[in-house]
Parts: structure tokens; C-alpha cells; sequence
């Protein structure tokens, strides 16, 4: 191999893939994602992430992500973990009162689950994916969602987590009886951002969207030319700041340049042939629809990103902007 860049890199142990939903656990399981309703919680000490958003698609699937490594797991002080010699995932529910400040709530946990996976010596956060209730509930800078971004800023902030050190994310919306859920995917060797030239980066955001900018990269990429696997954050019909199209189709078609961009950019960084990328395998989506009554609209505008998957997964969540229809993020 002639590639320095890449040379600072371990091919990942790291994997996630689409199952069935029964699928049994195997020994390197590190974390599981089910989908729409409550899973049965005798699923031993796996890490089990409950994602509370009702399923459009009509498959029974869950999403399993696995190491090459040995995982243990258990819960320690209301938080699941699992681990391996690489790899840490940290989840915790919390339910939300109407008037509960979501910002002082997030973070308390962000700092809790940030200092956690430090004290253990896993020091980047790669992933995060947060589940708020009610997302779009107020308005100008009381709504949740900021309110949610304000405390996840204060939170990286203080432990010196800032821009390009900032993990790959996803921020959706349920309903107002859902938990607040937070999930964090932490590692021990400091991994590439990958940011779109397409977009402003998120942590640059104008003021206009809220007090602080969210605290997200919009991907992250882990291992190398051998073994890559690109983590890629929600993304939507977002151009430079501004939300792009009011059409579900065209706001789609956004998004799906915005993800081969993310795609591109990386291949670039680990000077793969771009032909070898666009075949998109071992693609997975999770694709996130504000109204229930898009389904097939979406899936026809997304047809092509969809062909070239092996799996996806269809939710309705309420993206953070009320003026967008979709989001999707994916792992490749
Ligand atoms: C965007 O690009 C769309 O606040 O964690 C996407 C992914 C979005 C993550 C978050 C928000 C978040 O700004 C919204």
C-alpha cells in the first residue's frame, strides 16, 4: 500500500448490518437497533437500543452492529454499555415532563456519557443518534430541538469536543410520550470527519438556527482502503444552511446528492476507485419521513440510493427543521 493517509489507519472491527428481527445474538454483538415496537427486554445484557418511531416499511427487521473482537456488556448507573478492546456503546432513556429544560436534561447526560467513555479510554466519539420527544414543541429558540442542541454543545464544549472532533449524528423527533434516548458509539484511535463541500458544517451554523450549532460532522470514517466503513450522519435537503425545495421528490433527490457527495469525499480519502464505491454494497439506510402518507412517494424518488443498498429501514420521525419532509442516514 503507497497510501500514507490511510496508513493511519486499522481496517475496521467494526460492522452493521439489516437481520430479521429474531436473530439470535451472537458472541460479538456489540449493539442492536429495533424498531417501532418495545423488543421483549429479555434479551440478556446486549446493549438493545430502542428506536420509538412507528415503521413504514413492512419488513420486521432489526439493525445488528458487530466487532470482529469479543463484546461484554451489561448496565452500570441506569446506562447500557457494551464493549470490546476497540470499541464502547453507551445508551440511556430518560423520560421528558412538558416542562422539564431539555437543556440542562441533555447536558447532564451528554457530560455524564462523554466523562464515561473517557474514564474507560475510549476518546473519540464516532456516532451519536438522539431520539427527543415532541422535537418541534415551542418556537424560535425554546423549541426542543434547540433547546436539545444548546445542551449537547455546553456538554462537548466543556470536554474539549469541538468541530472536526465532533462525532457523525442523527437528531429525530417521536412522539410526546417517547423517552428522550441518547446513544453514543466511542473509540480508542482518533478516526477521520469527513465533512460535505456541498454544506456549510453543521457546527457552523449561523445563529439563525438556534443559540448554539449542533454538534455533529456530517460523517465519520473508520479503518482503512482494506476495510472502511463510512458512518454517515442524518442528512436532509440542506445546501450550504438553508433547506433546499418544499417538494418530497425534489428535497429526495437533495439528499441523495448530498449522501454520494459524503461517499465521494470519503472514497477520495482513502483514494478508492469511485466505481468501487458507487456499487454502494454493504450499504445500509435508515431513511426518516416526517408524514406516514410519503412512504411511496420516497421510496420511488429514492429508488436509485435504494437499489444500490443491501437493506433499509423506513420510520416516520419528525426531522428537526419543520420545513423538512425527510432525513436518511446510512452507513456504507
Ligand atoms: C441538518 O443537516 C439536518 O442535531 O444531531 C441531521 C443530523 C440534522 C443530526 C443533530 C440534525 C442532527 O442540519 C438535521
Amino acid at each position: 500500500m503507497t497510501s500514507s493517509a490511510a496508513q493511519l489507519f486499522e481496517p475496521a472491527s467494526l460492522a452493521a448490518r439489516i437481520a430479521a428481527a429474531d436473530t439470535q445474538p451472537g458472541n460479538n454483538e456489540l449493539m442492536r437497533f429495533c424498531f417501532g415496537t418495545k423488543p421483549d427486554s429479555n434479551s440478556a445484557s446486549r446493549c438493545i437500543i430502542h428506536v420509538p418511531l412507528p415503521r413504514l416499511d413492512d419488513s420486521n427487521t432489526c439493525e445488528i452492529w458487530e466487532s470482529s473482537e469479543p463484546v461484554s456488556s451489561g448496565v452500570s448507573g441506569g446506562v447500557q454499555f457494551a464493549r470490546t478492546d476497540s470499541w464502547l456503546a453507551l445508551h440511556t432513556t430518560t423520560p421528558l415532563m412538558a416542562d422539564d429544560d431539555l437543556s440542562i436534561i441533555t447536558e447532564d447526560i451528554y457530560t455524564r456519557l462523554i466523562k464515561e467513555a473517557l474514564s474507560q479510554g475510549y476518546t473519540d466519539i464516532v456516532r451519536t443518534w438522539n431520539y427527543v420527544p415532541d422535537i418541534n414543541l415551542g418556537s424560535a429558540d425554546t423549541e426542543r430541538y434547540r433547546q436539545f442542541t444548546l445542551g449537547r454543545a455546553i456538554a462537548f464544549d466543556r470536554l474539549g469536543f469541538r468541530d472536526s472532533k465532533l462525532p457523525a449524528g442523527t437528531g429525530i423527533g417521536g412522539d410526546a410520550s417517547i423517552p428522550l434516548s441518547i446513544t453514543l458509539l466511542v473509540t480508542r484511535k482518533p478516526c477521520r470527519r469527513v465533512e460535505n463541500p456541498r454544506q456549510i458544517s453543521a457546527y457552523n451554523y449561523p445563529k439563525q438556527y438556534g443559540p448554539r450549532s449542533p454538534s455533529f460532522s456530517r460523517a465519520v470514517l473508520i479503518g482503512n482502503t482494506e476495510k472502511p466503513l463510512l458512518l454517515v450522519s442524518g442528512t436532509a435537503s440542506i445546501v450550504g444552511h438553508e433547506t433546499m425545495h418544499t417538494g418530497l421528490a425534489e428535497q429526495a433527490g437533495e439528499t441523495c446528492a448530498n449522501i454520494r457527495t459524503l461517499q465521494d469525499v470519503a472514497a477520495a480519502h482513502l483514494q478508492i476507485d469511485k466505481r468501487m464505491q458507487a456499487t454502494g454494497q454493504g450499504t445500509y439506510l435508515r431513511i426518516y419521513l416526517r408524514n406516514d402518507s410519503d412512504t411511496d412517494a420516497a421510496l420511488t424518488a429514492l429508488q436509485g440510493l435504494i437499489k444500490e443498498a443491501e437493506g433499509y429501514v423506513v420510520l416516520q420521525g419528525d426531522i428537526c427543521r419543520d420545513d423538512l419532509l425527510l432525513e436518511i442516514e446510512a452507513v456504507c
